[in-house]
């Protein structure tokens, strides 16, 4: 009999929930950068071994602001935490404990049955790795921890061991060699946005989305798809094309090419840059762009 059980990733902004799913499926499924709030959508990536399947979730950074664009990436933790077998709780050990660590800790206290805990950035020069295990242990006794870097993927394996050993016996939910379950245009999307954050500085990250417009599959098997790459101000826009349309076009390129690596058929995009006020702010913008 195998083992199956959904897990969910939960953790601060930043703290390398995103990463870990990518190293533990191998591949691009959820993007990454240095910006706090990045992910903004519970995204599946499913890991199968001889044990059984793990399907993780990963989850937007929990973050304690009222804005409207904050709340409603809370309410999809929130929710993940309800539909899971699982909750892989990954912490940043190169940052201090504040207030976001204890309002996560106060929601995750009634659930020591079902946590594991990721102690992430061992790697790095600044890791507090012994000091953040004090801080665990008495709020978080009985609970299984394991040091990882998400990154260098050390520990990944173990983490994954202690996984199974928590989960229940079940059917394979997905075949074997599936790793994401995400449509084709909202995985394009996010590769899009993220290649736009990493080109943009300050708030601008934050105002950036990406939305699916049209796309085409040519008799040669090329994908031509277009998106518009949504900002919140006429001033963002002129920074998101750039001189020349230099930055619009090397988020293309570089969108691309990471799309080279992911999908079996050839992909062209076409960016437009739109403006859409306060989109964080407004319901019907919102939906489109979190779900
Ligand atoms: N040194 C080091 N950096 C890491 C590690 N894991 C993640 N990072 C870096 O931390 C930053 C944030 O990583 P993400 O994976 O996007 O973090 P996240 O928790 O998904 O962030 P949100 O989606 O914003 O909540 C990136 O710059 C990563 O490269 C790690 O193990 N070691
Ligand atoms: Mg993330």
């Amino acid at each position: 009999m195998t083992k199956s059980a959904f897990v969910a990733i939960v953790g601060r902004p930043s703290s390398g929930k995103s990463t870990l799913l990518n190293t533990l499926c191998g591949a691009k499924v959820s993007i990454v950068s240095p910006v706090p709030q990045t992910t903004r959508n519970s995204i599946r990536g499913i890991v199968t071994r001889p044990q059984g399947q793990l399907i993780f979730v990963d989850t937007p950074g929990f973050h304690l602001s009222d804005k409207k664009f904050n709340l409603k990436l809370r309410d999809i933790v929130l929710q993940s935490l309800s539909e899971v077998d699982i909750i892989l709780y990954v912490l940043d050990a190169t940052r201090e404990q504040g207030k976001e660590e204890e309002a996560i800790i106060e929601i995750l206290s009634k659930e020591a049955n079902r946590i594991v805990i990721a102690i992430n950035k061992i790697d790095h020069p600044e890791a507090k790795t012994l000091s953040l295990e004090e801080f665990l242990a008495p709020r978080f006794a009985g609970v299984q921890r394991v040091t990882i870097s998400a990154l260098k993927h050390t520990n990944v394996d173990a983490l994954v061991d202690v996984l199974f050993k928590l989960a229940p016996e079940g059917p394979l939910w997905y075949p074997e060699d599936i790793y994401t379950d995400q449509e084709p245009t909202f995985r394009i999307a996010e590769i899009i946005r993220e290649k736009a954050m990493l080109h943009t500085r300050d708030e601008l990250p934050h105002a950036i989305a990406v939305v699916y417009r049209e796309s085409s599959k040519r008799g040669d098997g090329v994908l031509f798809a277009r998106f518009d790459v949504i900002v919140e101000r006429d001033s963002q826009k002129a920074i998101v094309i750039g001189r020349k349309g230099s930055v619009i076009q090397r988020i293309r390129e570089e969108a691309e090419a990471d799309l080279k690596e992911l999908f079996e058929y050839p992909i062209k995009l076409q960016l437009q840059v739109a403006v859409d006020a306060d989109w964080r702010k407004n319901d019907s913008s919102l939906s489109k762009m979190i779900f």
